[in-house]
């Protein structure tokens, strides 16, 4: 089986991604980190990680940058999510809320392996922000974000749920799908 080195600090998405890609895959934990460059886009900030990746001669490796955006927030917390969830915390969150509450998760995963090259794939879940913390499974914002469609929020629907309408759950697929067609190429 092939090996991914999944480089986060983040406990939560490592079992996101174990979930999701462990079956294909060997995933290994590698617990080093990268610069995560200051910029509004997720997507630069995995690109810029890649880079600093392999010029310190790592290989075979997935990252993730992902982050809420609040529509009445002008998209804070955003790429300053983890910051934001170790400063503020989810109640920190409902306090800066009024009425509107629409809220989008995104996730761009980033990935380099020697034999398929460099791949980077974004996605995002739309939904909106609770009134009150509801939920105990998941990570971060997870109790306070229901996704469009549904009653649940992540923390109350259980993993194999999350996975399924996702931020991440949706770029892992895209990410699977394009990287187990390079393989087989
Ligand atoms: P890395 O080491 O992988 O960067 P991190 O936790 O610092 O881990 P990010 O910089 O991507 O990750 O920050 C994203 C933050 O957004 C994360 O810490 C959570 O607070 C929040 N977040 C991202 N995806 C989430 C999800 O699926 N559910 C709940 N919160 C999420």
């Amino acid at each position: 089986m092939r090996i991914l080195n999944v480089i986060t600090s983040n406990p939560g998405k490592l079992v996101e991604f174990q979930r999701a890609l462990g079956n294909d895959f060997e995933l290994v934990h590698l617990p080093v980190g990268y610069t995560e460059v200051q910029t509004d886009s997720l997507e630069e900030v995995v690109e810029r990680g890649i880079d600093e990746l392999l010029s310190r001669g790592l290989d075979d490796f997935i990252i993730d940058d992902s982050g809420l955006f609040v529509d009445s927030l002008s998209g804070f917390p955003g790429v300053y999510s983890a910051y934001a969830f170790k400063t503020l915390g989810n109640a920190g969150l409902l306090r800066l809320m009024e009425d509107e509450r629409n809220a989008r998760f995104r996730c761009c995963i980033g990935c380099h392996t020697a034999e398929a090259g460099r791949l980077v794939v974004c996605a995002e879940c739309p939904g909106s922000i609770t009134r009150d913390l509801r939920g105990t499974d998941g990570f971060g914002f997870d109790p306070v974000f229901v996704p469009d469609g549904q009653d649940l929020t992540f923390a109350e629907m259980g993993l194999a749920d999350k996975n399924h309408i996702s931020h991440r759950g949706l770029a892992i697929t895209a990410f699977a799908r394009e990287l187990g067609g390079r393989l087989d190429r």
